[in-house]
């Protein structure tokens, strides 16, 4: 996994990496201690109770009686300033812009936490690929050749190899495929270790799965899921937002949550006009 620094990270090669190298990088220097305190002490807030949220690939632990050691907090942007200020650090937006085309949205803004014994799940792709094991239900030949995705985590515990850092599959995204049990994700893996502030930014089409937290401590990380313009993001990014939320919102926080690109949209009852075309 290359690991670039806020001073010395390069775009080209960040997307080079992503659909031809790895499949993922670390960016570092991003994000100052305060803010990464304030975005996790929040998180724990929020999952401190026993309520359970819905949750991903985590089919063997709701089997074991184990989901309550893995806690999603979703919504985040209705839960701190920070969250959406994160999410369009200007680095993060220069490198999606050319990545996902200029005006990629965000599709999930999500934090995962690990407890101590909190089981891994299962080795998979991300939205909008995360349902592949199906693939008949989406259009023939697609592949993984151009991107629909960008996953952030941004590290908020010590993500070392006993808490459970992410795992993954080095250059497993140049082919779209479900991973199976006869791809030995397990013999193969590698995995995003990284320090509290540590950006790790992958390509959702490599294998990769939480893996068990066994250290004592827990293991956090803020996931933003980035989609291009057309792609319909997986969580409704508007509830919970008070009005006039986005009144004084950043022009690139506005793009995230799909102003610009306002499709589907009511032309019936639209002014009438010429709307798209080169002229
Ligand atoms: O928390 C992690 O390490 C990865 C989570 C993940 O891949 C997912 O929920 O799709
Ligand atoms: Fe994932």
């Amino acid at each position: 996994m290359l690991r670039f620094t806020a001073e010395n990270y390069d775009v080209d090669a960040i997307c080079d990496a992503l659909l031809n190298g790895d499949g993922v990088v670390a960016i570092s220097g991003l994000y100052s201690d305060a803010d990464v305190a304030e975005a996790r002490r929040i998180i724990m807030e929020h999952s401190d109770g026993d309520d359970q949220k819905p949750t991903h690939f985590q089919g063997a632990a709701a089997e074991d009686g184990k989901l309550n050691l893995q806690r999603r907090v979703w919504n985040l942007l209705a839960k701190g300033d920070v969250y959406g200020q994160m999410a369009s650090h200007p680095v993060l937006m220069e490198i999606l812009r050319k990545w996902l085309g200029t005006e990629f949205i965000m599709g999930s803004l999500a934090a995962n936490r690990i407890l101590p014994g909190g089981p891994g799940q299962e080795p998979h792709v991300d939205y909008p690929y995360w349902d592949f094991h199906s693939p008949e239900t989406h259009p023939i030949g697609m592949n993984g050749s151009f991107p629909m995705n960008a996953q952030v985590s941004i590290i908020l515990d010590p993500f070392t190899e006993a808490s459970g850092a992410t795992g993954y599959v080095a250059g497993s995204q140049r082919e779209l495929r479900y991973p199976t049990e006869a791809d030995d994700f397990y013999g193969k893996c590698s995995q995003m270790t990284g320090e509290v502030g540590d950006v790790v930014l992958f390509y959702g089409v490599m294998w990769h799965c939480a893996m068990p937290n066994n250290s004592d401590h827990d293991r956090s990380a803020i996931l933003i899921n980035y989609l291009p313009k057309w792609v319909k993001p997986i969580e409704d990014m508007h509830i919970g937002l008070p009005d006039g939320f986005f009144d004084d919102a950043t022009p690139e926080l506005r793009q995230l949550m799909g102003f610009n690109y306002p499709y589907p949209k009511a032309l019936d009852e639209s002014a009438g006009g010429n709307e798209e075309g080169r002229k």
